[in-house]
């Protein structure tokens, strides 16, 4: 496993979805043969607006904005986050790809926004492994904020999606959980869990041949939680460490970013440790986790509600072009 840090500063950032535009159907001229010739006309009108109509439902259900770079496609599926009960977005992986990793991000400052699970799920396609893109379970607290989810995926591997069921008690207590690539010679590119919204991810990160989530449940009965490792080929993985860690202060939400090395420009996934083994961790929330402001980096906010101030600090999963 390499610790690398690196300078190289990043581009911009997840472009803009580009709307799709439709030609225009041809409006039949209108002859001596008057009536069918009307008749035809108005068939022709009924047919561009129901194409209007269908092309509006299209984008409407697909409007996530997806670039590529290096083989990799970065998807991104923005929504407004209402307060209240937890709020599950997807970011659906392009036809073809598989999902090596994702996370999710909010506008929210303290307090405003905990994001509990985050985790690669299967869709409606044939097959049964969970490759189909990233899912986010968020709560937003008090107001609506403008939120995403984010999925990095690619055609160029098969990933196998490892998971286990762990039993977390209700202690508040950080509960890690480590899930294994099987075979060990893969990679670990992403990995998350998926659970009720009592029990929350306040750590989760690649060891490279395995991923490893801290869960602390702050509800009052015993809940079970899928844990996942999305484990790929991927031959000049490196994990880069945001260094120094930085201090994340009570009662404030820290930025932590970590950078690929300019040999592995390309980040495919990401996530988050905090330093210590007190009860600080149990007592933080990811509020978001994504990749950026670059494709060759991974940010970390983390609200800390301990009265501890513990040291953090993102770690960036990255590679060369595959
Ligand atoms: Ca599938």
């Amino acid at each position: 496993m390499l610790i690398d840090r690196l300078l190289e500063n990043g581009r911009d950032r997840m472009g803009a979805m580009q709307p799709s535009h439709h030609g225009q159907g041809r409006v039949g001229c209108l002859t001596s043969r008057g009536a069918s010739s009307r008749a035809r006309l108005r068939l022709v009108l009924i047919l561009q607006a129901f194409a209007l109509v269908l092309s509006a439902v299209v984008a409407g259900s697909a409007n996530a904005a997806v670039e590529s770079s290096g083989g990799f496609k970065y998807v991104t599926k923005e929504f407004t986050l209402r307060p209240g009960g937890p709020t599950t977005k997807a970011a659906p992986c392009p036809k073809r790809t598989h999902v090596l990793s994702g996370g999710h991000y909010n506008s929210g400052g303290f307090g405003d926004v905990i994001g509990a699970h985050a985790y690669p799920y299967d869709g409606d396609d044939r097959g049964k492994t969970p490759d189909d893109g990233w899912k986010a379970q968020l709560r937003g607290i008090g107001v609506p904020v403008p939120a995403s989810v984010h999925a990095v995926c690619t055609k160029r591997v098969f990933p196998e999606y490892a998971k286990v069921t762990d039993t977390v008690l209700p202690d508040g207590q950080e509960d890690l959980r480590e899930v294994a690539c099987d075979p060990l010679s893969l990679e670990a590119t992403g990995g998350g869990s998926r659970g009720p919204a009592l029990v929350r991810e306040v750590e989760t990160w690649s060891g490279g041949d395995r991923w490893t989530v801290g869960l602390a449940n702050h509800g009052d009965a015993v809940k079970e939680v899928t844990v996942f490792a999305v484990c790929a080929e991927v031959p000049a993985m490196t994990i880069a460490d945001d260094s120094p860690p930085v201090t994340a202060n009570e009662d404030q939400q820290t930025l932590t970013e970590a950078e690929c090395h300019p040999t592995t420009p390309h980040v495919i996934g990401g996530g988050f440790l905090s330093s210590g083994s007190d009860n600080t961790q149990g007592l933080a929330v990811i509020a978001a986790t994504r990749p950026g402001p670059s494709l060759s980096s991974w940010r970390v906010w983390m609200d800390n509600h301990a009265e501890t101030n513990p040291t953090i600090f993102a770690r960036a999963v990255c590679s060369t072009p595959l």
